[in-house]
This record gives structure tokens, sequence and C-alpha cells, in this order.
């Protein structure tokens, strides 16, 4: 099985070079949410969505940052999201929910999956610092019957990685506290993405 570390590219994600971001700039960001702005994520996507179905694979240890209890802000409306937003040319501007702060709690792993709502994400990590557990891609195409592992990206830490949210994917148990900023958008293809990046006109 593959693993990819650093600075890597394979057929399902990308490092993208030349983002202007901070993780220390993140991570303190992140740290002004105190312990009660992170809701669950079932009652986090209810926040947004009323009717969203429960799933009791996301138990109370993977959660969100709830971004409006701080003082009525979303993500999107603080400096630091929107200098690091704003680099990035996507073809529909990303909404409110397009812009997240996962944080897993130890002992959390994040069963195999397709983004439902999705077709791209892009990763940025901020604890630990040295992006703790891997993003794994499996070679099945239904996630209930996910196969084995093809392969698995320890992301960068330096920089940002494009995901394929449309590839099973999953991540194994987490050691300690880790916590990414995420964007994502249904606005185009991963596809999309990658003939913009490779014609420099993605960021
Ligand atoms: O945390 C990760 O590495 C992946 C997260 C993920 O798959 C998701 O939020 O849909
Ligand atoms: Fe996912």
């Amino acid at each position: 099985m593959k693993i990819y570390k650093g600075i890597s590219e394979g057929d399902h994600h990308k490092v993208i070079t030349g983002v202007k971001w901070s993780r220390q700039s993140l991570a303190e960001f992140y740290l002004k949410f105190a312990e009660n702005c992170l809701l669950p994520w079932n009652e986090f996507k209810k926040k947004y969505n009323p009717t969203n179905p429960y799933r009791k694979t996301l138990t109370d240890d993977f959660r969100q940052v709830y971004a409006p209890k701080l003082e009525g802000k979303e993500l999107l409306e603080y400096k630091v999201i929107q200098d690091i937003v704003s680099q990035f040319n996507f073809a529909k501007p990303l909404g409110i929910t397009d812009v997240q702060i996962l944080s897993y709690r130890p002992g959390f792993s994040f069963v195999p999956h397709i983004d439902q709502e999705v077709s791209v994400n892009i990763m940025f990590p901020i604890f630990p610092t040295n992006g703790g557990e891997p993003l794994m891609f499996h070679q099945g195409g239904d996630f209930r019957n996910p196969g084995p592992i093809l392969y698995k990206v320890y992301y960068d830490v330096e920089n940002p990685t494009l995901t394929n949210g449309k590839i099973i994917h999953s991540v194994p148990k987490i050691a300690n506290e880790r916590v990414y900023l995420r964007l994502r958008t249904d606005g185009e293809t991963y596809k999309d993405i990658i003939d913009k990046i490779n014609s420099n006109v993605f960021i």
C-alpha cells in the first residue's frame, strides 16, 4: 500500500503549494472558541439544516466549532478565514457551511464514507503539529463495502491538501486531539480543480 507524506500528489489528493496561511494564527483563532463553542457533529448540522439526518457513527467525539456562540459571527466573517478563502478561485463562492473547523477527540475514527454534500475538500491541519492521523482512500465503490485501503496520505503541515470527497475515505483511530480547517465545495469536481491548478488559475 502506498503512503504519501509531505508535499505529495496521488490519484485522489494533491498538496497545494503557494497558499499564504499560518498554522499558528489558525491555532490561536481556534483556541478563542471555548469548549462550549464545540458542538457534536449531529447537533452542529441541525443548526443549519433542522431536517439533517442523524448519523450515529459520528459520535460526540467528532465536533465542529459553532462560531456564532462566541460573538454572533460565522467563521467566514473573520479576517483570518477570509484571508485564506479569498486566495482560491472557486467556481462558486463558498457559503457559511463550506468553512468548517473540525475537532476530533482521541478515540474517534471516521468510518469509510463519501462526502454526501460536496465533491472536494481543502484541509489545513491545526493540531497536532505533526498533522496527526492520515486520510485513507479505499478501493471499493460502495461505502458499506469499502474494500482494502488504496493509499494513505499524511497531511503536509506547511501546505493545505486538496482531497476528492467522492472516493471512499476514512481516518483511523485518533490518538491526540486533531483539529483541521476544512474548506469544501460542490461547485466543481476534483478534476476541475486539478485542471485549474495545472493552468495556474486556482490560487
Ligand atoms: O479529517 C479528515 O482527514 C477527513 C475528514 C472527512 O472526511 C470529512 O470531514 O468528510
Ligand atoms: Fe469525508
